[in-house]
């Protein structure tokens, strides 16, 4: 664990927002959280799929011991394997239950703030339900504080609902990409249910059937369900308001778009066919037009199925088993309380921080008219909630949309690393400037000369700064709206 990422060691809110000028200082809001029950908030606050707050603080981790699976996606190949990949379905190496429990607690004691255990593959978690119910009585038996969380494709869902509340499981995803089964027809190759196979249009509807009942029966059971949906262009891109609307009316909490993965080389049946993913732009216009209908999960990194740390960072190979079946886990459980006090003083102190900037901002716009031009911003943040991050070592950078009152979390780009050196840096500055070519400035701790030139000259601005992301971000807003 670094020290930054727990925000103990970071500079306290306070001083770096009272060191700086109040000039164009706003507010960040996220009006849904605000209306959200106390009750609910307290269930998703160490959460960070669930809270895209608390990405900024906590870590999750998924252990591989669901091989098997019962229907066959035509964007999967669980055969790929990649370490340096990061997609669903894709694992290095697989667990027994038994090494799934060893592993958790070896990373709980050396990852403190990881607070979610998920099961999500590499195949589907209730196609191999000894297996992953095991591993989840071993964790609430042996580490009672880490959330249990789950990710199906929900075929199996209504048959393990009693199963999945008597083990405390407070929150489950469901893969939903149709709420059509001739378009399902078109994403799925076959559904074996109850010892037969089905193909086309009847196994997408036996699919979404079970789907549909297992979101009922969770709503029922009062587990807090997340439904992500595949965008595939050209499929389902124009139906996915609908799939909202349906998932929406049947107790879903949040809704995840997720942009299809095809590349050819994963082998998948997409991959082979030349079936294209989204592009960022049109990703964002459909979780827009979504956005109105209910909560919107944007910050999702697509995990691979042994992910483990914060959502932006990938530190599976720290905890190969070769590594951790070496130690032995010492699960400490006043260690991870303290360190986790220690997040939540830094959280209080962001919060309260956030709040005096959107009373400054108020302050300082009373009286004129509001100025609502949209901009989009890249920030290079370590996590802590703060532009934090060298250039050169981001390896994503987050991305706002700034209207010079709301600094909204819209997405996430993968990058190179521009720090590598040498050969390839003018390809990887060109990749970089191509992923960020829709935002006007890139927030950031520090930068070289050389990259900060070939920025400026595409036209994206930077602004080197360590402090809270949304005062950076309004700062700039209101100067780039002062100069156009
Ligand atoms: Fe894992 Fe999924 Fe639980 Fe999160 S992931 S089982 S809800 S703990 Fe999160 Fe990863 Fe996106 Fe999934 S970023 S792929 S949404
Ligand atoms: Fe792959 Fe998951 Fe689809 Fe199964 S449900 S084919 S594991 S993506």
């Amino acid at each position: 664990m670094t020290p930054q990422s727990t925000g103990l060691a970071n500079p306290s809110v306070k001083e770096l927002t009272t060191t700086t000028s109040k000039s164009g200082c706003g507010c960040t809001g996220n009006s849904a959280s605000s209306e959200m029950e106390e009750s609910i908030l307290e269930r998703i606050a160490k959460h960070p799929c669930y809270s895209e707050e608390a990405h900024h603080h906590y870590a999750r981790m998924h252990v591989a011991v669901a091989p098997a699976c019962n229907i066959q996606c035509n964007y999967c190949n669980r055969k790929y394997d990649c370490a340096n990949e990061s997609r669903p379905g894709v694992v290095s190496e697989l667990l027994t239950p038994e090494e799934a429990a060893h592993k958790v607690l070896v990373v709980a004691s050396k990852i403190p703030q990881m607070t979610v255990l998920g099961i999500a593959g590499p195949g589907d978690p209730l196609a191999n339900p000894e297996k992953t119910f095991r591993t989840f009585e071993l964790i609430a038996d042996k580490a009672p504080d880490i959330k249990l969380c789950l990710s199906t494709n929900g075929l199996m869902l209504p048959e393990y609902i009693d199963r999945i509340k008597q083990l405390n499981i407070d929150h489950v995803t469901i893969t939903l990409n149709t709420v059509d089964p001739e378009i399902g027809a078109q994403i799925y190759s076959w559904v074996h249910y109850k010892r037969k196979r089905y193909k086309g249009v009847e196994a997408a509807r036996i699919l979404l059937e079970k789907q549909l009942e297992g979101l009922q029966a969770l709503k029922e059971a009062d587990i807090l369900c997340k439904v992500n949906s595949v965008m595939i262009p050209g499929i389902n891109d124009q139906h996915l308001v609908e799939v909202n609307k349906m998932i929406r009316q049947n107790g879903a909490f949040l809704h995840n778009i997720m942009p299809l993965i095809s590349a050819p080389e994963h082998g998948t049946h997409f991959g082979l066919t030349g079936q294209r993913g989204p592009t960022s732009t049109e990703l964002k216009t459909v979780q827009d037009n979504c956005s109105g209908n209910m909560k919107m999960m944007r910050h999702c990194r697509q995990c691979r199925a042994d992910a483990v740390g914060l959502l932006g960072e990938d530190r599976s190979q720290e905890f190969t088993k070769d590594k951790f079946m070496e130690e032995a886990p010492e699960y400490d459980l006043t260690n991870r309380q303290q360190v986790q006090e220690g997040i939540e003083k830094f959280r209080a102190e962001l919060k309260a921080a956030k709040e005096q900037i959107a009373l400054d901002n108020n302050t300082l716009n009373a009286g004129a008219v509001k100025e609502k031009t949209k901009i989009l911003v890249a920030v290079a943040t370590k996590g802590g909630g703060l532009v934090n991050q060298h250039f050169g070592h981001a390896k994503e950078f987050q991305v706002y949309e700034v209207d010079g009152s709301e600094v909204k979390y819209v997405g996430h780009r993968k990058v190179d690393h521009f720090c590598q050196g040498g050969y390839g840096e003018k390809a990887t500055m060109e990749n970089i400037i191509q992923a960020i070519s829709d935002c006007k400035a890139v927030l950031v701790s520090k930068i070289g000369e050389s990259p900060k030139e070939k920025l400026d000259n595409a036209g994206i601005k930077v602004v080197e700064s360590y402090d809270v992301i949304e005062k950076v971000a309004l700062e700039f807003h209101q100067e780039f709206t002062q100069e156009s």
